[in-house]
């Protein structure tokens, strides 16, 4: 074990630790059972974690805990425990012998890893300069994507890369556009009617889901808005079915028909929206009836769903349905705008806006504080902020890079060349559009490390290769805003092997990086994950202890706090009309812009006639994870591809047969299994994502086959706001594989 930092690194603290809840374990004597939050997703569900002799037996519910009250998942149950526990786990420093993607590794010790990365890194640095090195992490919701930015601004580079602009990014960018600041602040048990968009809780959350069913059963309306028969359809009092990606519209006339009608909130609208009339007078374009045109949903069901949602107190729930679009960030906004003019905001039973407790520290605030950000000048420079502002860059949303132009950055040198990178927790190989675009740049770096629980293709990537501890042997501390609440999630036993924090790995990089000169300014002062922890409780006045104890310390809230607490724009006012996208040099105002698709040639549109929607979220999966794990296989041995049964009998394609999926710019096909299913229209086929089998051939391991990324296009069109592409709604072509070929 190397790593200069070794004496104070994280360690478990069962014994002799702050005062923990012992839950009696029925039937087991030395059982320990401690108050945790699972941290395979964002959702962040309240655990019990039992530990006999050093190792966890068991994970469940946390039935007393405030947000997730028992709500469950298979991947709390089984994740964690099979990447800490399961065959495939790195569990060692290894270097790469031969060339990238060789699939040849030696075990190595941590302090030759740790020395031959700040090497390469610092040669890197030396011949191309900092903006040449860039790092890569899922998101910013775990404190591996702050500490990866910090990491990087460190040397001197603004340049790190999260996969919001696949995720999130839209709705982020909208809500801070106009001010309203209200992603993950839905409060489901108090409304009277929920507005569920482009979002299937079922799969994908089942705190969501748990409170939709128990809101149904006390009376509340349930409005679904998908263009697939989801399971929440089953439950809803209206059903709307748009063709996928025009969501704005059907926003844009439910704004109108609300005006129209009288239905908006006067008094809220007058004292705290900004740019009603103007907003007035862009829905009027949208009347039910040409939204009906453009959407395919009947007028009567919009002015129907526009009705059920006055009659609040209103919820609106979205997912990433209508994200990922090249308009995403101007379908969210109108749907922003229903919430503000309905006045939704800050009010008991609609969407709360997030409210860091005083003196914490959220992830995201520590990228913000000045302290810890490079001169703007640098900040400006990173990849992605001269066309997407409101995204990358000094002014962005996340500070984060424009993940396509990286990858472009790499493969041209242009704007200027980057030739390293540091990945922590994403697996860009599978997860980003474009798979074959994206190994050869992998392919093409000087140098790649990659911190992993298993062999990824994007770890067959890397140069390096470090052993990453799993969320059973790390300690963190977050601030949930759904709760809202302080999380806890406890380092209930010891790192597997030699793994390793990512906080302890960047530190023990930055030490050794210094003494070659390569360290800019060192932004990471902590020195351990535990002090990292203190630093973000801050003055808060919640202690570790209590989070020891109890998992989960819900924070108080007070709703509608507008005057102590002004929204934040330049007008201190809910943005109808944003400012902020105005002085970008963006349309002010929400509108509808056509799908790409409908854009698109009429040749093109006869050859790719499809309509393919990705991302469909699967009870065993997280992404790309626990791919080789039995019980998921078990469940989902197989890619699917939803398809209309008439659909495919006039293809040629029986249910369960083997077919491949094109897009007219995708570079590749990807193989995919047909299940007949009536969930969608004729034209409309969808699927997952994530897919790879750890045990099929490397370097890539099924991710140029069966991975609909594979199939895809990173090349645009992008949404000028947050610079998302189309991660569905895109044209594509289905054909049968033939059955020698399978
Ligand atoms: N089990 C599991 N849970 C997960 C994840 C996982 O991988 N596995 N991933 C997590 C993450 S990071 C995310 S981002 C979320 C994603 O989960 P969700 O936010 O639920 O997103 P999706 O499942 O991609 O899509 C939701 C719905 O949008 C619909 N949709 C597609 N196109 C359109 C459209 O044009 N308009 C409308 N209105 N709807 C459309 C789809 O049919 C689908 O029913 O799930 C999280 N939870
Ligand atoms: N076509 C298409 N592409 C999509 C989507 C889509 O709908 N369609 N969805 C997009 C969305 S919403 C998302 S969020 C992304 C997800 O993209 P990714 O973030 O790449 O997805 P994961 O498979 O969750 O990858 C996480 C990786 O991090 C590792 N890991 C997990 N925990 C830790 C940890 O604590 N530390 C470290 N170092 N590593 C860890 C896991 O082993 C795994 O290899 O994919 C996006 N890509
Ligand atoms: S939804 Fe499942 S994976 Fe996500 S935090 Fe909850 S239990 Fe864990
Ligand atoms: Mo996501």
């Amino acid at each position: 074990m190397g790593g200069s930092n070794q004496g104070k690194r994280h360690s478990p603290q069962l014994s002799g630790a702050a005062p923990c809840e012992m839950i009696p374990a029925p039937g087991a004597a030395q059982a320990q059972v401690f108050a945790s939050t699972c941290w395979e997703c964002s959702v962040c569900c309240g655990t019990r974690v039992t530990v006999e002799q050093g190792r966890v037996t068991d994970i469940a519910p946390n039935p007393e805990h405030p947000h997730s009250k028992g709500a469950f998942c298979i991947k709390g149950i089984r994740g964690a425990l099979g990447v800490t526990y399961g065959p495939g786990r790195v569990l060692h420093p290894m270097r790469r012998d031969g060339p990238r993607g060789s699939g040849r590794w030696t075990r190595i010790a941590w302090d030759a890893a740790l020395d031959e990365m700040a090497e390469r890194l610092a040669a890197v640095r030396a011949q191309h300069g900092p903006l040449a090195m860039v790092g890569a992490v899922s998101g910013a919701f775990f404190s591996r994507g702050a500490i990866m930015a910090l990491l990087m601004r460190s040397i001197g580079s603004p340049n790190w890369m999260i996969n919001q602009d696949l995720c999130g990014g839209c709705r982020a960018v909208s809500a801070r556009a106009m001010g309203l600041n209200i992603t993950s602040g839905e409060d489901i048990a108090n409304a009277n009617c929920i507005l569920l968009v482009g979002r299937n809780p079922h799969a994908a959350d089942p705190v969501q889901w748990a409170a939709i069913k128990q809101a149904k059963l006390r009376g509340a309306r349930l409005i679904v808005i998908d263009p697939k028969r989801i399971p929440a359809c089953d439950l809803a009092d209206l059903w709307l079915r748009p063709r996928p990606g025009t969501d704005a519209a059907i926003a844009l006339a439910m704004i109108s028909v609300l005006i129209g009608e009288q239905l908006h909130d006067r008094a809220f609208v007058e004292r705290w929206c900004h740019g009603f009339d103007e907003l007035a007078g862009r829905a009027a374009q949208y009347p039910p009836v040409v939204a009906a045109h453009l959407t395919g949903v009947p007028a009567e069901d919009i002015v129907a769903a526009a009705r059920m949602y006055a009659h609040g107190p209103s919820c609106f729930v979205s997912g990433h349905g209508i994200d990922a679009f090249s308009a995403g960030v101007q379908t969210f906004r109108a749907y922003h705008s229903l919430v503000a003019i309905s006045g939704n905001v800050d009010r008991l039973g609609g969407n709360r806006r997030v409210k860091t407790p005083r003196g914490f520290k959220s992830y995201l605030d520590l990228l913000h504080m000045p302290q810890f950000r490079l001169p703007e000048e640098i900040e400006r420079q990173t990849l992605g902020a001269d066309r997407f502002p409101l995204w990358a860059g000094p002014r962005g949303w996340q500070t984060a890079c424009h993940n396509p132009t990286v990858i472009d950055a790499i493969l041209t040198s242009r704007p200027y060349p980057v030739r390293a990178m540091y990945i922590s927790g994403v697996n860009i190989a599978v997860t980003y559009p474009n798979t074959p675009r994206t190994l050869e740049a992998l392919r093409s770096l000087d140098f790649a490390a990659v911190a992993t629980h298993e062999m990824t293709p994007t770890a067959e990537m890397a140069d390096i290769v470090l052993p990453k501890t799993t969320a059973l042997e790390e300690e963190e501390v977050s601030f949930a805003p759904a709760g809202p609440a302080v999380l806890y999630t406890r380092n209930v036993v010891p790192p597997g092997g030699e793994a390793r924090c990512d906080l302890d790995i960047a530190v023990a990089l930055l030490d050794r990086l210094a003494a070659r000169g390569a360290v800019t300014k060192n932004l990471i002062p902590w020195r351990s994950q535990r002090e990292f922890n203190e630093f973000l409780l801050g003055d808060s006045g919640i202690s570790l202890a209590e989070l020891q104890r109890t998992g989960c310390v819900p924070v108080p809230y007070r709703l509608g706090n507008f005057d102590e607490q002004p929204f934040a724009t330049p007008s201190r006012k809910v943005e109808l009309l944003s400012e902020t996208m105005r002085a970008a040099g963006l349309d002010p105002l929400p509108d509808f812009t056509p799908p790409a698709r409908e854009r698109a040639a009429e040749d093109v549109r006869t050859r790719y006639p499809l309509i393919l929607l990705t991302g469909d979220r699967e009870k065993t999966y997280h992404h790309s994870r626990f791919r080789g794990d039995a019980w998921a296989r078990k469940v989902s041995p197989d890619p699917t591809l939803l398809i209309h049964p008439d659909t495919a009998r006039a293809l040629g394609i029986g249910d369960r047969e083997w077919v491949t999926v094109e897009t007219p710019a995708g570079a590749a096909a990807c193989r995919l299994r047909a299940r007949f299913s009536e969930a969608t229209a004729p034209d409309v086929v969808s699927t997952g994502m994530g897919w790879w089998r750890p045990d099929a051939p490397g370097p890539t391991h099924g991710a140029l086959d069966i991975n609909i990324n594979a199939a895809l296009s990173y090349a645009g069109p992008f949404d000028p706001a947050s610079g998302s592409p189309d991660a569905r709604g895109l044209m594509c072509r289905v054909r049968p594989v033939p059955a020698d070929a399978v």
